[in-house]
């Protein structure tokens, strides 16, 4: 049995999406952050020493990293559903798609989440990951405006990856002047597993990784 731990408001919501999307039996255990600090609870330093989420348990294996868990649950409880196999001219470009949110974006994100937080005032700093983040979501914006997945075939698990952090960045108001973005988000929250996900793991409010 796959067990997903969910923690609110967080990278989880993707695991769970993937779930149901393929349609996986599997057991939830929720664990909420601190209203406070917005960090994780105990609760999930007892199940993986980073006490991170997502993490998921099977077979006796404990694995975090979204991009981890989501190649194993693609390739070793889904026959590769919803993933691009080494076969497939696609292969390649999956690959960069399903690690560019957190191989790329979302390092800036948080950046910027914790600059806003320390009333941080530094120019060079705050020039130097504006323009990479600026630069990022043209260039999404610019891929999104040809296609309505990340890959010209077709959804794959690389747009449930993407959109999670597409609405962390949102919450950051870093989507809002490309379009789109914004069409992709609503194309993607409009699907019933992205629906069955939010009613299965409870309502996500991101506006507390937000700017204000
Ligand atoms: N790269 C990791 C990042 C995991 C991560 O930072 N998760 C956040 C939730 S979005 C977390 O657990 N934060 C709580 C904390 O740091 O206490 C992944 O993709 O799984």
């Amino acid at each position: 049995m796959l067990t997903i731990h969910h923690l609110n408001n967080s990278r989880s919501q993707r695991i769970l999406w993937l779930a149901e999307e393929l349609g996986l039996d599997y057991e939830l255990v929720k664990h909420q952050r601190d209203p406070e600090t917005l960090r994780a609870p105990a609760s999930l330093n007892a199940v993986h020493p980073l006490g991170k989420a997502p993490v998921i348990e099977h077979d006796g294996q404990v694995i975090a990293e979204s991009d981890a868990i989501i190649e194993y649950i693609t390739r070793k409880l889904a026959q590769g559903r919803l993933s691009i196999g080494s076969d497939s001219p696609d292969f390649g470009e999956y690959l960069e798609w399903l690690h560019f949110p957190e191989g790329s974006l979302q390092g800036a994100l948080v950046f910027d989440l914790i600059y806003q937080w320390a009333d941080a005032a530094n120019d060079v700093l705050f020039g130097f990951y504006d323009v990479e983040m600026n630069r990022q979501y043209a260039y999404l914006d610019g891929v999104l405006a040809e296609r309505d997945y990340l890959l010209q075939s077709g959804f794959t698990a690389a747009d449930i990856n993407m959109t999670w952090t597409l609405e962390f960045a949102e919450a950051r108001g870093r989507t809002q002047s490309h379009p789109n973005l914004c069409a992709y988000l609503t194309r993607m929250r409009t699907r019933p597993a992205y629906q069955s996900a939010i009613k299965r793991g409870g309502a996500q409010d991101l506006t507390v990784l937000g700017k204000g």
